[in-house]
């Protein structure tokens, strides 16, 4: 039977528990406990089918109104709750700005300097009207040797100490090149002369010392066409070793020397000062061999499905390492690839600052 007095004691009770609840939670468990399906408001609701029609003119306004004044009670202290909290955010999450702002990777990461001597290369010569070409690490024996003028069982090939991938089922041995000079030989067999190339990367030898690491960075260039010559190259060795260590002249010595794949051969010392802690390109009465060149081998050229009769080329190549060494003054090489952060922080070059030489190259 309902009442208005239970109705009254009803509606105090379910206010009572609004009021009381502590958060959004409890508040959400007030509301289903009371206007859920089953709850104690929606049971009361329900009876108003089986009363009699007098009855239900007086209980239903009153228990109409009674479910608004319960849900508008449960909306406010729900928005009371809600700012309540969002206050109590607010007053615990404090942002001090006066704080350092946290450095982007942009800021902290940095060019390896074999990168970024890697981009000096290339706009150096890109300006010489050169083109880079790249080829993988794991090179065929034809492309690293025998192209070369390496023979099969030629003592030259033990200059290189190799390293060799396991034997394929068909016998054939891929290894890691041990210079970049393969690179030069695809692009003989698919570029038509004149070519101007220049061909950076990673080379491998078994090697392991003070001034050896397996792993080294070399670039190697070449040029053919109709009436290339040793002057070409000793003017194209001078005005890139001017430009790269930035200073105003250099001054260079050929030596004669020996590699298969040129004739003659030749090994390049430029003059220079060596200080206790720094080596002066262009100056000084000591001289630093730098790189080792000549003219290509007619039977490379040959190798290369390059006529020798028609067109002649010269070529050089040189470890990149030692020359980031020289310029940016890194006492030891094994360092370049010990993945030290904080040598890194302190040799590295910002990522933005690519070397061009319009506005400066390591500037
Ligand atoms: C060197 C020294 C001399 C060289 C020759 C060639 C090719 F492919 F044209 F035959 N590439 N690189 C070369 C010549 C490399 O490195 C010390």
């Amino acid at each position: 039977m309902t009442d208005i007095d239970s109705l009254n004691a009803l509606e105090a009770d379910v206010l009572a528990q609004v009021a009381g609840a502590a958060d959004e939670a409890a508040l959400e468990a007030v509301r289903v406990a009371a206007l859920g399906k089953k709850g104690s408001v929606s049971e009361k609701l329900k009876t108003l089918g089986s009363m009699s029609p007098d009855d239900r003119k007086t209980f239903g306004p009153a228990l109409n109104a009674l479910r608004d004044r319960v849900a508008a009670a449960l909306g406010e202290r729900k928005a009371a709750l809600a700012d309540a909290a969002l206050e109590a955010r607010l007053a615990s999450e404090r942002l001090d700005v006066s704080l350092p702002v946290r450095e982007s990777g942009l800021e902290t990461g940095r060019i390896h300097p074999v990168s970024q001597v890697m981009d000096e290369l290339t706009a150096i010569f890109s300006a010489m009207g050169f083109s880079v070409a790249e080829g993988p690490d794991i090179e065929t024996d034809e492309l690293n040797f025998t192209a070369l003028n390496f023979p099969v069982g030629h003592p030259a090939r033990e200059m290189h100490d190799t390293f060799f991938l396991p034997e394929k089922p068909n016998g054939e041995r891929l290894l890691l090149r041990t210079h970049t000079s393969p690179v030069q030989v695809r692009t003989m067999r698919s570029t038509q002369p004149p070519i101007r190339v220049i061909c950076p990367g990673r080379t491998y030898r078994f090697d392991m010392d003070q001034t050896h690491t397996p792993m080294f960075h070399q670039v190697e260039g070449l040029v053919i066409d109709k009436e290339a010559h040793l002057g070409h190259l000793r003017w194209v060795l001078e005005e890139f070793l001017k430009t790269f260590f930035e200073v105003p002249s250099v001054e260079l010595r050929f030596r004669p020397s020996f590699f298969p794949f040129t004739e003659p051969s030749m090994e390049v010392d430029v003059r220079c000062r060596k200080l206790p802690n720094e080596v002066r390109i262009g100056e000084g009465d000591d001289w630093l061999e730098i790189l080792g060149c000549g003219m290509v081998h007619p039977n490379v050229l040959r190798n290369c499905g390059v006529d020798p009769d028609v067109y002649q080329g010269f070529a050089w190549g040189m470890g990149i390492d030692r020359i980031a060494m020289l310029k940016y003054g890194m006492p030891d090489l094994r360092d370049l690839f010990s993945a030290d952060a904080r040598w890194l922080s302190h040799y590295g070059f910002r990522p933005l600052d690519f070397p061009t030489l319009a506005g400066g190259l390591s500037s």
